[in-house]
């Protein structure tokens, strides 16, 4: 696409969603650091995204994660998520918090803990009844540390179940995101380690059940873009979860690792058709400000998204095509790498001051002085973190 005004259309388009997690405080296993003014409930945290949005125009969706945002009354915080201009975006369960899945859990070899874990995803529909949400979003901790430990193939079984209940229970407009990681917690297997596993589970579940890619979670060296062209020709690419990682599921910010991987993903999404909303590829961010300032870190990485993208919307298709189809390996190279280096601030920038935005969403952020007043009026309490 070369069309500059259909660019700047579908920059305006696009729609990142930013995590709630991202605004409370996290760390490592070795420590958290606190930051002041971090949101202390999920209301707060929904204000926090409410910047976001402000100064980027392209962030009204917020993933929960429950339990970390239970509250007793969801009809109202989806309600005070509207009055910020905001949506409840995906629903991410949680089952890998709790003394009963030290040995899975929808995979876990004793029924009653299955049972439990299966409950609380069904819990997560009822919330997304409540909230609007659309998106259940699905990740297992459940794997073993060592060989023989279980057995492997029924694990797939007991997963296979788990998620085909939960498929039962969701509504018209409801979906499954099921996400994979290659390790981690478990090291030795993983029961959905890997976007073909995903996939296979989500086939046999039907249309309503898509694969998440999390840019952190495979092998270093994976080719991602693969992995997004095959999904998305099959109908099968539920959303990413965008974060940076040097070595494993870092969790950084995306865009901040690998500028150059962010924009092949971003190729393959827009040459496929991804960024179609009818497609419902969800642009989903999962990823923890454990030493930078977590707003702005949020909205540094919103802007990182979108420069991928405006670089991607920028390839000569013809020329691609026309030099792919004449065999000709360093032309079309050089199609995509002038996209790629092309300097797209600029176009960015004007496409915010259309919408009447600031062109720098970071120096808006800034200019409200919002840092300042969350620090000073969120004291007491208790800051949201990850377990809360
Ligand atoms: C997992 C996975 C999930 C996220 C949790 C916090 O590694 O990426 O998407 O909800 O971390
Ligand atoms: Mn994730």
């Amino acid at each position: 696409m070369t069309d500059r005004s259909a660019v700047k259309d579908a920059l305006r388009a696009q729609r990142i969603e930013t995590p709630s997690w991202g605004y409370g405080n996290s760390g490592t296993r070795f420590k958290v650091f606190a930051q002041p003014g971090v949101p202390r409930d999920p209301f707060e945290k929904l204000a926090d995204a409410a910047q976001v949005h402000a100064a980027t125009g392209a962030a009204p969706k917020v993933s929960l994660h429950i339990p970390w945002d239970k509250v007793e009354d969801y009809a109202a915080l989806s309600a005070h998520a509207r009055g910020l201009g905001l949506e409840i975006g995906a629903i991410n369960a949680n089952v890998f918090q709790d003394d009963d899945y030290k040995l899975g859990s929808v995979t876990n070899p004793d029924p009653r803990v299955r049972r439990k874990a299966v409950d609380h995803l069904l819990e997560c529909v009822d919330i997304m009844d409540a909230t609007g949400s659309t998106d259940l979003k699905l990740w297992f901790s459940d794997g073993t540390n060592y060989p023989g430990q279980d057995d492997t193939s029924a694990r797939q079984g007991r997963l296979a179940d788990a998620l085909a209940e939960v498929y039962e229970r969701l509504g018209d407009d409801q979906r499954i995101l099921l996400e994979y990681k290659l390790f981690e917690p478990a090291f030795y297997t993983m029961d959905v380690p890997d976007w073909g596993t995903a996939y296979a589970h989500c086939l046999r579940l039907g249309p309503k059940a898509t694969v998440v890619v999390d840019t952190g979670h495979h092998a270093p060296g994976t080719n991602i873009e693969f992995i997004v062209a095959f999904l998305l020709r099959e109908g099968k690419l539920g959303g990413f979860d965008f974060n940076s990682r040097f070595y494993a599921d870092d969790d950084l910010m995306a865009g901040a690792a690998d500028p150059f991987q962010l924009f092949r993903i971003m190729h393959e999404v827009v040459k496929n058709g991804g960024l179609a909303p009818e497609t419902g590829v969800a642009f989903m961010l999962d990823q923890c400000h454990n030493i930078e300032a977590k707003i702005p870190a949020v909205i540094r990485s919103v802007m990182n998204v979108q420069e991928a993208t405006a670089k991607a919307l920028l390839v000569d298709t013809g020329a691609l095509t026309a030099a792919q189809d004449a065999g000709d390996v360093l032309a079309a190279n050089e199609v995509l790498m002038d996209a790629y280096n092309t300097d797209v601030r600029p176009l960015l920038a004007e496409v915010r001051a259309e919408a009447g935005l600031d062109p720098n969403p970071l120096a808006a952020y800034r200019a409200t002085g919002w840092a300042d007043k969350t620090a000073a009026e969120r004291v007491g309490g208790h800051q949201a973190g990850w377990g809360a």
